[in-house]
């Protein structure tokens, strides 16, 4: 049976990973952190068939002892302080974590088990302000956020000790998946999660920021099989994965509202920045300049070609269907709680 440890296990995509990997027959470790409560949510579906560890991506001495002690086949690296805002309130911390957290992962690696075979999420926000569209393994990175920075480090660090190292060390360069596991806080599912709050009165409006920001949305269930994937290669490689499809937040927003049956409409210049439900003429979105960033990342469109050629991939759930499924997740959620 292999042996394949998760860090950011209680996070989106470690819960989707894990299913995955058992599916796959894998013994499954999930590291987590310390907490005064506990915080899975994610993973409570699992928690009987993955075995739960503590140590933090900020504590070198728990990494080592965490790879000695389990002597994994993979490492699927998977924790950071992945919240593209909170980078700026938190630069030094974000270092810490998504930044030299990848190094102390890869130190633990080398010192205690070299032939471990380690997966890095990497992140579009490496190429921030875009130096061509779309963006590939070729295209330079330009990050736009104390986030996008420490990624860009973890990114060279991995292909580094790779390099150095000869560990098998591949960075999966992913663009913006989602699903209803996502964290509350990033624009979809703080959208679709208003959507249906208001829909069950419990909320009256959206506020949002940039609504002209694109970005190229997958499901996160489509993205955790290419983690496995690269890892599975003849040779340590790194991918790109998006779905070669870019929407606005606007796009994301107005699906959202007309899959729960509002009819909203985006106005003229001057009124595009509120969303009207022309039916009830009630104002559904408001632009709020708290959400603006200091530096914004206006346009990711992936090129998916490598991966397709080489790892045979395709995303199976298009951006539609996407959005329905996340909007139906939260209707029914607070439709359970509205009773
Ligand atoms: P997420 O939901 O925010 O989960 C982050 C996970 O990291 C949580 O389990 C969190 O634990 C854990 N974590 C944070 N700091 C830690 C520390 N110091 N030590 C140990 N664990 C720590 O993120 P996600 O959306 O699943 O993304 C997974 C990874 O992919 C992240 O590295 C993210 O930056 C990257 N990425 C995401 C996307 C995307 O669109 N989702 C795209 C590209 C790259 P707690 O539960 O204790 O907070
Ligand atoms: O923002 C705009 C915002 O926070 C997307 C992380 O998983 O993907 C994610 O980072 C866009 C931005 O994700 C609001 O300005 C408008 O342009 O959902 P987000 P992100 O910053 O793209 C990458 C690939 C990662 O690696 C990250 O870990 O939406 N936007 N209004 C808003 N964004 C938020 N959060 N809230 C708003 O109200």
């Amino acid at each position: 049976m292999k042996k394949a440890l998760v860090t950011g296990i209680t996070g989106q995509d470690g819960s989707y990973l894990a299913d995955f990997l058992l599916e796959k027959g894998y013994k499954v470790y999930g590291m987590v952190r310390r907490n005064s409560t506990e915080n899975f949510e994610r993973v409570e579906h699992l928690r009987y068939s993955i075995q739960f560890v503590q140590a933090d991506l900020l504590d070198q001495m728990s990494l080592m002892k965490l790879i000695r002690e389990i002597q994994p086949d993979e490492v699927y690296n998977l924790a950071a302080q992945s919240f593209v805002p909170t980078s700026w309130d938190q630069p030094v911390y974000t270092g810490e974590a998504t930044g030299i957290g990848v190094t102390r992962m890869l130190e633990a690696i080398r010192y205690e088990k070299p032939d471990t075979k380690f997966y890095q999420a990497s992140s579009s926000e490496m190429f921030g302000k875009v130096q061509e569209m779309p963006q590939s393994e070729k295209t330079p990175f330009y990050p736009r956020s104390p986030y996008g920075v420490a990624k860009v480090y973890a990114h060279f660090i991995t292909v580094n000790y790779r390099e150095s190292y000869d560990i098998f060390a591949v960075s999966g360069i992913l663009f913006n998946h989602e699903s209803p596991r996502r964290g509350k806080e990033f624009v979809t599912r703080k959208i679709t999660d208003a959507v249906a709050r208001i829909k069950y009165g419990l909320q009256d409006k959206l506020e949002l920021g940039n609504l002209d920001a694109k970005r190229d949305w997958g499901y996160a269930g489509d993205y955790v099989k290419m983690m496995w994937l690269m890892l599975q290669q003849e040779k340590p490689e790194d991918f790109v994965i998006g779905t070669g499809k870019a929407h606005s937040v606007r796009d994301f927003a107005t699906i959202s509202f007309n899959a729960a049956g509002f009819d909203i409409q985006w106005e003229g210049e001057e009124m595009n920045e509120r969303g009207i439900d022309v039916r009830t003429g009630k104002t559904l979105v408001v632009v709020s300049e708290k959400f603006f960033r200091p530096a914004e990342v206006h346009h990711l469109l992936a090129n998916p070609q490598k991966a397709k050629d080489k790892l045979g991939w395709e995303p199976e759930l298009s951006f539609e269907q996407l959005v329905q499924m996340m909007v139906e997740a939260d209707l029914k959620r607070y439709e359970k709680i509205s009773k």
